[in-house]
């Protein structure tokens, strides 16, 4: 009927509700849990179901330590192998440059899930001066498993990776780096009631059954 009457209004309208898609505030999911959690499978089956880009900050490392020209190569190697968390400012870069070139593409891919991330005081403080006032964090999506079979899950796939932190040594340094510094940010969030468990210790299709119905729930 309005656009009947008033055709200009209605053109205003919508290109009123155009600008604000195009404005719109990147939405973020924080992916969490131990090494092997299953963080990064689970991550891949959301895109497949829903409008999520999937940014993982070790496959963003790995990918820095292996390009060309890169300042931060050795660094990297040497963090990932110790288990080590890198320092924020490499790490807030690569996800902040990945979310705009993502949003660039297509503004409309505003949703994002950020896997393995942020994993200690220090990436949390150099999010929140980086990107708090750039993006939202909707809630952490925390994949809850023993560290037993995250071990396990790590040293199978270890055997055909390629990846220099499947090995046993580094994945007690990773499994400890874990319970150190990255579950006392998980229980940052829960405090602010803005973290959905889920028992990451079930197989591939049960987990992902607990993940559908959270975002189905959540958007
Ligand atoms: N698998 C998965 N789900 C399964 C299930 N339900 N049942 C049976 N098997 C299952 O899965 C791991 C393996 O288990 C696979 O073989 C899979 O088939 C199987 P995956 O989905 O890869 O688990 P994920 O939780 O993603 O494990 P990942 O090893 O990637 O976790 P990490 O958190 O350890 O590794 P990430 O790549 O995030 O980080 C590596 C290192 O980078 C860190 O240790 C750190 O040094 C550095 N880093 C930073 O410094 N800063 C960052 O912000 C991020 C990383
Ligand atoms: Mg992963």
């Amino acid at each position: 009927m309005i656009s009947h009457f008033f055709p200009v209004l209605s053109q205003r309208v919508s290109h009123v509700l155009y600008r604000v898609a195009l404005m719109m505030k990147p939405q973020v999911v924080f992916v969490l849990g131990g090494p092997g959690a299953g963080k990064g499978t689970q991550c891949s089956k959301i895109v497949e179901n829903y409008r999520y880009t999937h940014l993982s900050a070790g496959d963003l490392l790995r990918a820095e330590r292996g390009r060309e020209g890169s300042e931060y190569g050795q660094l990297i190697d040497s963090y990932i192998k110790e288990g080590r968390i890198v320092p924020v400012e490499i790490t807030i870069n690569l996800l902040r440059k990945a979310m705009e070139a993502t949003m660039q593409k297509n503004e409309k891919n505003f949703l994002f899930l950020i896997d393995g991330f942020p994993r200690n005081e220090d990436n949390l403080q150099g999010w929140t001066t980086v990107m708090d006032e750039k993006a939202n964090v909707k809630f952490v999506l925390f994949f809850d498993c023993s560290n037993e079979v995250c071990i396990n899950r790590c040293l199978e796939r270890g055997k055909s990776s390629g990846r220099t932190d499947d090995n046993r040594e580094s994945l007690e340094k990773r499994i400890r780096t874990y319970l150190e510094s990255t579950r006392p940010i998980i229980d940052q969030y829960e405090k602010q009631g803005k973290v959905r468990t889920v028992d990451a210790s079930r197989s591939v299709d049960e987990v992902f059954a607990d993940v559908k119905a959270i975002l189905d729930k959540e958007g």
